[in-house]
């Protein structure tokens, strides 16, 4: 909020009472940080260099488009005018229109270029530009989006623009910055803790170049250092080296800054510096929640209808028993959507959810208090419980009651549109049925059994309902311990299969064995010889914190000396890449770690460090987690904050159903991408502008490969913020 206000007093905005709608905007782009509201992506850079705005033009199709966003909105009906200086060195027809809250827009208004580079004085008038039956309102207009054509079969080169102002326009602010904003400067966008690990990594410095900490906004010098050696990271073929400023530990707000290149993004040193963000990320669970209006007063600008009740579900054959043969429906209502599309999978609620319910497990006395402004905040249970609960609930519903088999996923046939989830009303059903949902399911309803149990006065019963459910799913899972998933010939959606069990059974056995003290969870069950960072698929080592969580509990079955040595064997492998080895100082240090949602890796990894730090005190992991969300927030060859909402430099297009479908500019907030990844994507004609593991990412809505958002991403990254937060606190 206060960010928005500065920024928009720094644009010079008209308000003629403190609550009057806005009659005006302009950008002189003379602040030296090229404001939020312009949004630019892979086919329009934009940056602001030299007190105007550069366009870089990477061969847009006449579909792509630019922004200015007009936040919240602007009311133009007095003076629907907007007027800008252009010159263009590329020949090209520049195409402007208004759109008003509801997507309404007005004619297309063209101008046409001849690329000599002189400045032409642009004024559109609007008003002239309405067809009647579109009904524009011109009083609430929220952006003016550009596009362009072109003759040529490629549209590259640059267009310049300058003075734009739009309705009565506002007074320019004389605040300039004499340093052009530098992309060759990557650090975490949010900031620093005083007392934390503070490094930027440089793109191509200069051999003992000294980089320089200034305040914002007069540039005041308050530290001076010296960049180190340069090193190339093999994931991005750049040339990189470390700017610390760790010494620096006074609050405020920065930039970097480097002769020759100019200045960072700013960023702040404070404590709590990531508390909105580990909030955001776990609130986003309550933007994934199916069968529920979300009302303003939670949602804000996201608010929509309920979607996909789904409380008359149909059972696919795959899915079929006895009690609930083929075409017959069930209810199975609640839950939360899986990521940008619409499906709910058990498979990836399992790791999701044991993942956020774990972040209550170990920090309690945190968790206790914290508030996500949800709908359930002012009952007695913790926010996040109450989060976890609504998809607790539907993983119940997804237990076929007779033979205790765990339905695999409950979806359409296929992947419906880009539009808001009320806008769907295709068929959908529950499809088939394995091991892995029995005993994913398992764990997380042995894990919820022992958590509920301290709730039993506001949630009677639940605690018993739990450990029934969830022995009655490892039953069925030792007699079928070999059913792999795979879609039937009718059904595309996500597949979530896998063909190895070993580590499901280990995890299960482990929530099972902690929440039961039954020896039948224990005999043959021991640790395993090899652990990994956890994923959808691989989850062994979900067992392996629990245990590490209840070491007294358990060292009667086990050789809790072990349990500790396996955390560390990880974690020391993972501290040495981001302390020591890795040029960028960061976690991701295998070809491998650059998988579809290389971010929730990254995040994974983290979640191994902080387990260790638990475990030890160890400083040496804490930095290293911490250098975990610092990739995640702009320390990466990308230089895109992953994490919608927070950072300058913000993923504005995931391929999220909801974002896209949704009229508002911003995508929903708190939401991590998916991240780059070593292959090629299998989207048609959406391809990435390049070709390193570290650097192959598209922020588009086509992009599901590498931006899409889901929930097993989500939830490591509320653990590793919420985590850090708490274990950073002063
Ligand atoms: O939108 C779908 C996304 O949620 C999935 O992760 C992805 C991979 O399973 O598939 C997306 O759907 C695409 C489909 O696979 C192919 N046709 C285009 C769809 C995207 O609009
Ligand atoms: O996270 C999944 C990733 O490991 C797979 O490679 C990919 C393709 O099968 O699918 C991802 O999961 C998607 C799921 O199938 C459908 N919902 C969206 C998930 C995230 O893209």
């Amino acid at each position: 909020m206060v960010k928005r206000l500065l920024f928009l007093a720094s644009m010079g905005l008209v308000f003629s009472q403190a609550t009057a709608q806005l009659t005006g905007l302009s950008d002189n782009f003379e602040d030296g940080v090229l404001a939020e509201t312009w949004i630019g992506n892979e086919k329009f850079e934009l940056f602001e260099v030299k007190n105007r705005l550069q366009i870089n033009l990477k061969d847009p199709s006449e579909k792509e488009q630019f922004i200015w966003k007009l936040a919240p909105s602007v009311d133009l009906s007095a003076h629907p005018i907007l007027d800008f200086k252009l010159k263009s060195g590329t020949v090209l027809t520049l195409i402007v229109q208004a759109v008003d809250v509801d997507g309404k827009t007005t004619d297309e208004f063209t101008v046409a270029e001849i690329g000599d580079l002189r400045t032409k004085e642009i004024s559109v008038d609007f008003s002239k530009h309405v067809d009647k039956a579109k009904a524009i309102n011109f009083k609430k207009i929220n952006k003016i989006v550009f596009r362009v054509k072109s003759e040529d079969p490629t549209t590259m080169g640059i267009m310049y623009f300058d003075d734009v102002k739009i309705g009565t326009g506002g007074p320019s602010n004389g605040d300039t910055s004499p340093f052009p904003l530098s992309y060759d400067i990557r650090l975490n966008q949010v900031g620093f803790y005083p007392a934390g690990q503070k490094i930027a990594i440089i793109k191509d410095a200069p051999a003992g170049a000294s980089f320089k900490i200034a305040q914002v906004p007069s540039y005041k010098i308050v530290y001076t250092g010296t960049i180190g050696a340069a090193a190339q990271w093999e994931y991005s073929e750049e040339n990189v080296s470390v700017a610390d400023f760790t010494a620096f530990t006074q609050e405020g707000e920065y930039v970097i800054l480097i002769d020759g290149k100019g200045r960072s993004f700013n960023f702040k040193i404070k404590n709590q510096i990531h508390h909105e963000v580990a909030k955001a990320s776990a609130k986003l669970f309550y933007f994934q929640r199916t069968a529920m209006p979300l009302e303003a007063k939670y949602a804000g600008i996201w608010a929509r209808p309920a979607g996909h009740p789904d409380t008359k579900v149909e059972v696919h054959s795959s899915a079929a028993s006895s009690n609930r043969p083929t075409g017959t429906f069930v209810s199975s209502s609640k839950g939360w959507y899986d990521a940008g599309d619409y499906g709910k999978y058990i498979v990836n609620s399992g790791i999701s959810t044991y993942t956020l319910l774990s972040l209550y497990e170990q920090f309690p006395k945190v968790y206790d208090t914290v508030k996500f402004d949800i709908p359930e905040s002012g009952n007695k249970l913790p926010d996040i419980l109450d989060e976890c609960l609504w998809n607790v609930r539907w993983m119940l519903t997804m237990q076929e009651p007779t033979e205790g088999f765990v339905y695999h996923k409950l979806t359409a046939h296929n992947f419906e549109g880009m539009t808001l989830p009320h806008e769907h009303t295709a068929q959908r059903l529950v499809v088939g049925k394995g091991t892995a949902a029995a005993l994913d399911f398992a764990a997380v309803m042995a894990q919820s059994a022992r958590i509920f149990k301290k709730f039993n006065k506001e949630l009677p019963g639940l605690s018993d309902t739990c450990i029934k459910a969830a022995e009655k799913a490892w039953a069925w899972a030792v007699k079928n311990p070999n059913v792999a998933f795979t879609n039937p010939s009718d059904v595309v959606t996500g597949e979530y299969g896998d063909g190895n069990f070993t580590d499901e059974f280990l995890w299960a056995a482990n929530e099972l064995y902690v929440t039961t003290k039954k020896e039948e969870y224990t005999n043959g069950y021991p640790l395993a010889n090899s652990y990994g960072v956890p994923s959808w698929a691989m989850v062994n080592t979900l067992g392996l914190y629990t245990l590490n969580n209840y070491k007294k509990e358990v060292a009667a079955k086990y050789d809790t000396a072990q349990i500790t040595a396996k955390i560390l064997k990880m974690a020391d492998e993972i501290a040495k890449e981001a302390n020591v080895k890795s040029p960028y100082r960061v976690p991701m240090g295998t070809y491998y770690d650059f998988v579809w949602g290389s971010n929730s890796v990254c995040a994974n990894e983290a979640i191994v460090l902080i387990n260790a730090y638990r475990i030890t005190g160890k400083q040496d992991y804490l930095k290293a987690a911490l250098s975990g969300l610092d990739y995640l927030l702009g320390r990466n060859a990308t230089m895109y904050s992953f994490v919608t909402g927070y950072g300058s430099k913000q993923v504005m297009y995931p391929h999220h159903r909801p974002s896209a479908g949704d009229k508002v500019v911003e995508p929903v907030p708190g939401m991590l991408a998916g991240g780059p990844q070593n292959t090629n994507n299998p989207e048609s004609g959406c391809a990435y502008s390049s070709d390193f593991p570290a650097t192959k990412f598209k922020d588009n809505v086509c992009s599901y490969s590498t931006n899409e958002i889901a929930i097993n991403w989500n939830s490591p990254l509320a653990y590793v913020s919420g985590a850090i937060e708490a274990l950073m606190k002063k």
